[in-house]
């Protein structure tokens, strides 16, 4: 949806709303949330208008560079430390950069991001920087093996770190099987397995993967892996993993349903047990989260586009807290109440 709410509507929006924009001088969206160095840095994509039209394929989001920003509790106020990278900066990116994540690992901060190359393709970049803000300095080429949109960097509990990745629609994830990519293979359909995310441990410098990324396999209540028609509940793009209290969560967004769901698995590979919704759907087309743990609450980052008025690819990056009941069940949050 890319039009505009009428005045009245959006008043009754906001006035039922979770929570306010943590950010209004300019538009965020798909906030990757970290603490480091005791504070709380988050990640956005800067949306801004590109003056391209809307269509299926996301051309219209033309972002162009990354503001880190910083807040000393989850609920801010959100410092902007400034650009952190531009598009100019990195060699291989031609447009589009889409949802970041950082990293942190041996003293330096990495920025992960996904970018279109010349020939039109997804791909993920990586950048570096001695300090959590930036700005960051870009490695030359793209992460060989990486591909599609929306990294994620899951730091497990032993040291070792995983890459989450993958988008469908105009993420183009529906074009690769075993990464390698063929414009012929389309979203699968029917009573076929969806297509999951990809996930690969990262080398211990962090700029490479350490081993071929694998399709990360989500199941139903069965056993069964989701089905590609069951929209509601089927991976679209998003993809983001937390640890609580033993178990690993992975949650991503339904797309074209917009709701944020999650799994549950007993090791980063998966498979992970579809559970149920974390963030029924926000103004906006695109729904797109973070679960981060500060001084021993949870909390969940999100967008949607109420500063915009509803423009779809002008959003504004909000927070609200999380709640794991006493079995690790994530209690549904309701932007705008039930
Ligand atoms: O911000 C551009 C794209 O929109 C992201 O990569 C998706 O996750 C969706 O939020």
């Amino acid at each position: 949806m890319s039009k505009r709410l009428d005045p009245r509507q959006l008043q009754d929006l906001q006035a039922s709303a979770l929570s306010a924009p943590l950010v209004t001088h300019m538009y965020t969206a798909d906030p990757s949330a970290h603490v480091f160095q005791g504070q709380l840095y988050v990640y956005p994509s800067h949306d801004i208008d590109a003056g391209v039209a809307f269509n299926d394929n996301g051309d219209h989001f033309g972002m162009r560079d990354y503001h880190v920003f910083r807040m000393a509790t989850p609920e801010g106020p959100a410092e902007d430390c400034g650009v952190a990278l531009d598009i100019d900066d990195v060699p291989w990116a031609e447009k589009q950069m889409w949802a970041p994540d950082a990293a942190f690992r041996d003293g330096t901060y990495y920025l992960y991001f996904p970018a279109k190359a010349a020939d039109g393709r997804f791909r993920l970049g990586v950048a570096s920087s001695p300090r959590p803000e930036g700005p960051f300095q870009a490695e030359a080429t793209a992460m060989e093996g990486t591909y599609s949109i929306d990294p994620a960097v899951f730091a497990d509990h032993d040291g070792e770190h995983y890459l989450y990745f993958g988008g469908i629609w105009g993420g183009q994830l529906q074009h690769y099987r075993d990464n390698h990519y063929d414009s012929a293979h389309v979203e699968p359909t029917g009573a076929a397995p969806a297509l999951g995310p990809r996930v690969g441990r990262l080398a211990a410098g962090m700029t490479q993967l350490a081993e071929p990324t694998r399709e990360v396999v989500i199941l139903d209540e069965a056993g069964q892996p989701l089905r590609a028609d069951d929209h509601a509940r089927r991976f679209f793009e998003g993809p983001w993993l937390h640890h609580h209290q033993g178990r690993y969560y992975l949650s991503w967004s339904t797309g074209d349903t917009h709701l944020l769901c999650y799994g549950v698995g007993d090791n980063p590979y998966g498979p992970f047990r579809y559970e149920g919704v974390i963030l029924t759907p926000v103004l906006g087309w695109t729904t797109h989260h973070s679960i981060v743990q500060f001084e021993g609450r949870w909390w969940l980052y999100y967008h949607d586009s109420i500063l915009s008025g509803g423009v779809t690819h002008l959003r504004n990056m909000k927070v609200a807290e999380l709640h794991h009941e006493p079995d690790g069940r994530i209690r549904t949050l309701h932007p705008y109440g039930e």
